[in-house]
């Protein structure tokens, strides 16, 4: 049967599991706690050298990255098959796929940390917060997250991942008013990938940012209703993230909305 290595709010193990939701294929759960370092584990390190999630295994084959996962488990079970037929809309949907793996994952991780999570790495004694970081393989990703825990809004990338997330939505209302899919007619592997992105704002309680981008609501109407949504993200819920999430989404807004405004682009 086929093995996920995940966590409960990761965005890209959310990816996952909506994917095999969708195509109602059997799993076994291996859940990692994040914050307790399960992801640094020597033995987890073997299977996946970033220490991130998700990993998969399948038949004794381990695939690691996320999109690359979706893309895998849509080749090795075709049935309902997530990637569009057409060439232009297959291009299309690997477009939003890479700019999803190249751009938008980093600075949702700005985001999220910046905004919540690092009050869950600076609620612990400090030596475990420098062991936690130190396991970090990425040098580029320890240094973002040392800045995000230490500095919060303040630090060095929080207005640029706004922007860059600002741009995200300009994108998304633009494609939605073409299609009605992002990569076409069709639901597909970039429905999925963003699916948890957009849900992030939800969490963060940051749905005034689509208060003037009706496309993307309706789409993501359409996303909540479908069967994947219940079982892959809403039944994995953690509460007490989402509760710290809102919580600290509602007081960072007035800020985001500060750096929104002065966006010379605007
Ligand atoms: N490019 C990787 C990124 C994976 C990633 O960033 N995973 C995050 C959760 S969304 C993680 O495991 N973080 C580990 C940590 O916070 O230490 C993928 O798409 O699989």
């Amino acid at each position: 049967m086929i093995q996920l290595y995940h966590a409960d709010m990761s965005t890209c193990a959310q990816k996952v599991r909506l994917v095999l939701e969708h195509k109602e294929l059997a799993w076994n759960s291996h859940l990692l706690n994040l914050r307790q370092r399960d992801q640094h584990e020597p033995q987890y390190l073997k299977l996946n050298p970033n220490g991130v999630v998700p990993t998969l295994i399948d038949g004794g084959n381990v695939i690691i990255e996320s999109t690359v996962i979706c893309e895998y488990l849509d080749d090795a079970y075709p049935e309902k098959s997530l990637v569009p037929d057409a060439p232009e809309n297959k291009a299309l949907m690997r477009q939003w796929t890479k700019w999803l793996d190249e751009f938008l994952h980093f600075h949702t991780g700005v985001l999220s940390g910046s905004i919540a999570f690092r009050f869950q790495h600076l609620a612990r004694p400090k030596d475990e917060l420098e062991a936690y970081l130190s396991g970090i393989p990425d040098l580029r990703r320890r240094k973002r997250q040392r800045q995000q825990i230490e500095l919060g809004l303040e630090a060095p990338q929080f207005r640029e991942s706004i922007l860059a997330f600002e741009i995200f939505l300009e994108k998304l209302e633009k494609q939605l008013k073409k299609t009605e899919w992002m990569a076409g007619d069709t639901y597909s592997l970039a429905d999925i990938g963003y699916t948890p992105y957009v849900t992030r704002l939800y969490e963060l309680k940051l749905e005034n940012w689509l208060s003037n981008r009706p496309e993307i609501e309706a789409w993501f109407e359409k996303i909540k209703k479908q069967t994947n949504y219940t079982n892959a993200y809403l039944n994995w819920k953690n509460q007490a993230y989402c509760d710290l999430m809102a919580e600290k989404g509602l007081e960072a807004w007035p800020r985001i909305e500060r750096i929104l405004i002065e966006n010379p682009d605007n």
